[in-house]
């Protein structure tokens, strides 16, 4: 064989074995677990994303990291775009930044582009998508602008990308929907849906005084089940809304012939409490505000396949590089999801939880420990058997052990996570 023969030789066994898929990456905000039909809400009408979980592998406890200030979605978006985890993705700065996400596909071929909500640190999305369409702000004043309802705009730009591209590279097209984050408005037949006298709320949802260590709340006291069921009722129509026009984009992909040759994602930065736990919010440690949707339909992945191992929201980072055959830079610290798809690995024994200095968390074996340094305070759930955190197993003799375990592991997290705030000052009793 001459030189060149196997230089090409050599070229094309090692040609990554997705590279040419094109990437359909669908981000919504603000939207929990319990607002995905195919996750067992037979309440909620959202067929579009119920088919990608019918066609995909979907993660049913994955978790945002947390957030380093109470603008949750912020630190989401940027540990999702940079891959880092929660306290070296605050030090990102326009000029530190590491490759993002669409710069490592533009550099292994992709073209790339984004609509919609951009809200993370680091660089700005001229710099990092080929084009664009509108950029929304993280906090929309209304939905309705002189265009059209802004979960409207999202979607035709998508689709109108998709309609237009003629180019022989695989594409990375980014759809950032606003919805349903505040201020929740849509159609009345969105909310004609969702009667308010027919909507359940969770066992966790208890008339009275807010969780007093929650210091970020969208009510007042107290606690109204009728004022969240209004709010279960604006956030489900703005959902059904969307997943309409989801639909419509998964439909232009199939009309231009590229559905089976793309890698279909659908995910939400982070979920949101309507009353569960006495929050009306996002920024607690309550599984419906720190877990949300993870739906992957990749070419040659399992179809149909639920997985309830916890995993972070932005493993999905790796889990596309590693997809796509593409090295995992060192500045990335999430896991791929692959071994726990393909093999049924574990790829952590627990997950750390944090939010600013108000509140940490860690998830070891279905417990769950919560703390809030400032005022003392500490809950422990099972959430094998209380996946809404109603009981707080804190007292026994049984749970001072769990606690003291979990704390250790909690302490092994901050120092690999390079987190500051010392928990020995406050619950010095419980370590070992
Ligand atoms: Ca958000």
């Amino acid at each position: 064989m001459k030189p060149l023969s196997i230089f090409v030789f050599i070229l094309i066994i090692s040609a990554p074995l997705r590279a040419q898929y094109n990437i359909l990456f669908i981000e919504s905000d603000d939207q929990s677990n319990q607002t995905v039909g195919a996750f067992g809400n037979s309440a909620i009408n959202t067929p579009n994303i119920d088919q990608l979980v019918h066609e995909g592998v979907s993660f049913t406890s994955a978790y945002n990291m947390g957030c380093w200030s109470p603008a949750v979605c912020v630190p989401s978006r940027t540990m999702l775009f940079y891959g880092k985890y929660l306290w070296d993705s605050e030090k990102i700065t326009p000029q530190n930044a590491p490759k993002a996400l669409p710069e490592l596909l533009k550099e292994n071929g992709y073209t790339t582009y984004m609509t919609g909500k951009w809200h993370a640190w680091g660089k700005k999305p001229t710099q990092l998508f080929d084009s664009l369409g509108t950029i929304q702000p993280g906090q929309l004043k209304t939905y309705y602008t002189q265009e059209g309802h802004v979960t409207d705009i999202t979607a035709k730009e998508a689709i109108r990308f998709i309609q237009d591209y003629d180019n022989e590279k695989p594409f990375f097209l980014y759809v950032a929907f606003n919805a349903p984050h505040v201020p929740r408005q849509t159609d009345q037949r969105y909310y004609d849906l969702y009667p308010t006298d027919k909507i359940k709320l969770p066992p966790s949802v208890i008339e009275g005084p807010l969780n007093k260590n929650i210091v970020y709340n969208y009510t007042s006291a107290p606690l109204r089940k009728k004022t969240m069921r209004s709010r279960v009722q604006q956030n489900n129509a703005m959902v059904s809304h969307m997943d309409e026009r989801i639909g419509d984009i998964l439909m232009a992909l199939k009309a231009s012939g590229t559905y089976d040759k793309t890698i279909i994602i659908f995910m939400s930065d982070h979920g949101i409490n309507f009353g569960e736990n006495g929050v009306a919010g996002k920024v607690c440690l309550y599984e419906p505000s720190v877990t949300a949707p993870l739906i992957i339909k990749a070419p040659g992945l399992a179809q149909g396949k639920k997985l309830h191992q916890r995993v972070y929201l932005q493993d999905i980072t790796p889990t596309l590089l590693d997809l796509l055959d593409i090295k995992k830079p060192k500045t990335v610290s999430f896991k791929s999801l692959l071994p726990i798809i393909e093999k049924n690995k574990r790829t952590r024994s627990s997950l750390y939880l944090a939010m600013f200095d108000d509140q940490r968390g860690i998830i070891s074996k279905d417990k769950k420990l919560i703390l809030y340094p400032k005022s003392g305070d500490l809950e422990l759930y099972d959430l094998a058997t209380d996946p809404w955190e109603t009981k707080n197993l804190t007292g026994s003799e049984a749970s001072e052990k769990t606690i003291s375990t979990l704390l250790d592991e909690l302490v092994d997290w901050q120092e690999k996570t390079g987190d500051k705030i010392d928990l020995k000052k406050t619950y010095n009793h419980y370590f070992k």
